[in-house]
């Protein structure tokens, strides 16, 4: 083996672990709502070395990339026998996305992909790219991967080469291992992406959040967070979608908004966490907001804090989609804290923490959106008012 192969080798492996293992620290002040920690908990360097090198001196001399991985971002979050359990949407130079389970005894660093990625079986119309896994930990035993697949769009001309149908793809499994795909979901949308299951039965049947839209990128007349029930998740149809959190003139979901992971139960109602999407002259802007459904409804909103509740800063908002946060896992812990784990500008993941508690407060006592500038100042108003009586 030449010295030049082993040094590098030795160089690459040196820098794996170090970056595997660093620590994690949370920000000093934060806005007392969450913590942003420093460090993101996944990137494109975290994919194992084996995924991308061939190690073999004599096939591979300049010990080049075999198969680039460009990024590694949104993912589905799960806490399973006591580890922390991404599932990341990691990205290759190729532009195909794919699934990924990194691994921690922590919630905040240390997290290793596992040894192979998911080689998620194909439905008889092979995907061309799947993304954005949500985790669902039914009450039925199952553990879902609902996901977005996306195929070419057969029914425009040849010559378009951009045009897709996206749709939501749907698996399961017990242990993020062996994964059993499903038939895609039915519904009268022409395109589907950002569907979750809700946790629970409701009368007996599998409740969907949904995400109708006329195109691959544009609401149209569709957009909104969609309600609808279904059967089976055998055959997964769902006949009536309502649109239960719309979309909104001049406000951060305008031009369309997705729900991001499985809503959290807790004692006010089920909160949620979803991305609210505006246009802008650089482009389209992603952040993230939060509202809580009733218990007996989860179909039903009954707070609606006005406004974003993380959106990109710094560093987060450059990548290769720049401007966006984007979350579809966080992990709601024993001790009842939460963690969000959350992508910027599709490139890297980051995780904040927060509480049950901090949530259901932000949730109760930040106001609505008034949707006038002039009831922005009122806000101000009150607060600067009720400041003065306190000293
Ligand atoms: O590029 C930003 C996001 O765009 C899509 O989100 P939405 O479905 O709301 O348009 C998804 O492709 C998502 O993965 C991506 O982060």
């Amino acid at each position: 083996m030449s010295n030049f192969f082993e040094h590098r080798k030795q160089q690459l492996h040196q820098e794996y672990k170090k970056l595997v293992s660093q620590k994690n620290v949370p920000e000093e002040l934060g806005n007392g709502i969450y913590k942003r920690y420093k460090n993101p908990v996944l990137t494109a360097e975290h994919a194992p070395l084996t995924w991308k090198y061939d190690l073999n001196p004599e096939t591979n001399p300049f010990l080049m990339e075999r198969f680039g991985i460009n990024a590694a971002f949104n993912s589905g979050a799960i806490k399973l026998n006591g580890k922390y359990l991404l599932v990341a949407r990691v990205e290759g130079n190729d532009r195909k996305s794919f699934f990924a389970v990194a691994e921690s005894e922590s919630p905040t660093e240390g997290f290793r992909f596992w040894e192979y990625p998911v080689l998620m079986p194909e439905t008889d119309i092979p995907d061309t790219n799947v993304y954005d896994m949500r985790l669902i930990q039914h009450e039925d035993g199952w553990i879902y991967g609902i996901f977005c697949t996306e195929r070419k769009d057969t029914r425009v001309s040849k010559h378009d080469t951009s045009a897709a149908v996206a749709q939501a793809g749907m698996a399961r499994t017990k242990d993020l291992k062996n994964w059993e795909r499903l038939p895609d979901l039915k519904t009268n949308s022409d395109q589907q992406r950002n569907v979750v299951l809700h946790p629970e039965f409701i009368d007996g049947k599998y409740a969907l959040y949904t995400r109708p839209q006329d195109g691959f990128i544009e609401a149209g007349k569709g957009g909104g967070i969609g309600w609808g029930l279904c059967d089976s998740m055998e055959n997964a149809e769902v006949n009536t979608e309502t649109v239960i959190d719309p979309r909104i003139y001049h406000t951060i979901k305008e031009a369309k908004n997705g729900q991001g992971p499985v809503p959290i139960k807790t004692e006010i109602g089920w909160i949620h966490l979803a991305h609210g999407v505006r246009n802008t002259a650089a482009g389209l802007r992603y952040v993230l907001y939060l509202f809580v459904t009733s218990l007996d409804k989860p179909w039903e909103i009954i707070y609606s804090p006005g406004g974003h509740f993380l959106a990109p800063v710094g560093e987060e908002r450059i990548g290769d989609v720049s401007n966006v946060a984007f979350s579809n896992g966080w992990i709601h812990d024993e001790d009842d804290k939460v963690y969000i784990y959350y992508a910027s500008s599709d490139t890297r993941l980051h995780v904040a923490e927060t509480s049950i508690e901090q949530l259901v407060d932000y949730a109760k006592h930040t106001p609505a959106d008034g949707l006038r500038s002039y009831t922005s100042v009122q806000t101000i108003y009150d607060l600067i008012n009720r400041n003065k009586e306190v000293g």
